[in-house]
């Protein structure tokens, strides 16, 4: 059975482009059901209407606290009872009781090779750090803030001249080919998050992936 993907935005959803695309050339075994941003206006938005596919704005600015915010996001997300939710450069922390309701569903996208770089401003980080390889990490999403088990990463060199743009030009196209990948392991029923020893972990084909992703 083909798999309903919800996909979350906050801007200009080239991430959710390459879901759609990749889904569109039948390389992923699921549909772009519904796309939701929490700031109206953006570029995603359109991408996502252009091809058809159900777009709306859950607006934090309107919701008095983080909890009521999530309510709401969560039933605009069930309307459509996706299988998946994808965070696609989605920009707001969400609360633990909303993050449990998807549970072993719900993946993200983090510029950075984590556990390094969690949070903001990754590109400007690995740079004043003075690091020679960066990256990109797709995980599960748990209540702790991009600590979830990591399911791949990618590596990009750093260049002495880079600037942040450069840098973060350089990750995204590497996300644009990783994030289709492990969606379509998903839709494929080849990935889960399990307990395995006390501890959270992603399986592909029952194989426990590494705390930094498969082939990393
Ligand atoms: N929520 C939970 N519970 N767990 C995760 O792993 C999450 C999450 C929500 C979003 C994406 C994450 C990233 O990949 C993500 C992972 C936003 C912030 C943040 O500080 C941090 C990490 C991520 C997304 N957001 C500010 C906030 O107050 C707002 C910043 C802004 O609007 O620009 O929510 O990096
Ligand atoms: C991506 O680089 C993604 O890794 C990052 O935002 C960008 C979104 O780009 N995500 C985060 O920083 C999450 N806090 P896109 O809208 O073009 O897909």
């Amino acid at each position: 059975m083909s798999k309903k993907i919800v996909v979350l935005i906050s801007g200009n959803g080239s991430n959710l482009q390459a879901v759609i695309d990749a889904c569109e050339a039948n390389k992923i075994n699921g549909d772009v059901v519904a796309v939701i941003s929490n700031k109206p206006d953006v570029y995603g938005l359109e991408r996502a209407t252009s091809h058809n596919i159900t777009a709306s704005v859950v607006n934090h600015k309107s919701y008095d606290s983080r909890e009521e915010y999530d309510v709401q996001l969560k039933l605009e997300i069930d309307k459509h009872q996706p299988d998946l939710v994808v965070l696609a450069g989605f920009m707001r922390i969400l609360t633990p009781q909303f993050v449990e309701h998807y549970e072993g569903r719900m993946l993200n996208i983090h510029p950075s090779l984590l556990p390094k770089y969690q949070g903001l401003n990754t590109h400007q980080r690995a740079i004043d750090a003075g690091d020679d390889v960066h990256g990109v990490s797709v995980h599960f999403v748990t209540a702790e803030l991009d600590g979830g088990p990591v399911i791949l990463q990618a590596k990009v060199p750093v260049f002495p001249e880079d600037n942040c743009d450069d840098l973060s030009a350089r990750v995204h196209e590497q996300e644009h080919r990783i994030y289709p990948l492990v969606v379509n392991w998903f839709c494929d029923n080849r990935l889960s998050m399990q307990t395995v020893n006390n501890q959270l972990v992603a399986l592909l084909d029952d194989n426990i992936l590494d705390v930094t992703g498969y082939a990393s």
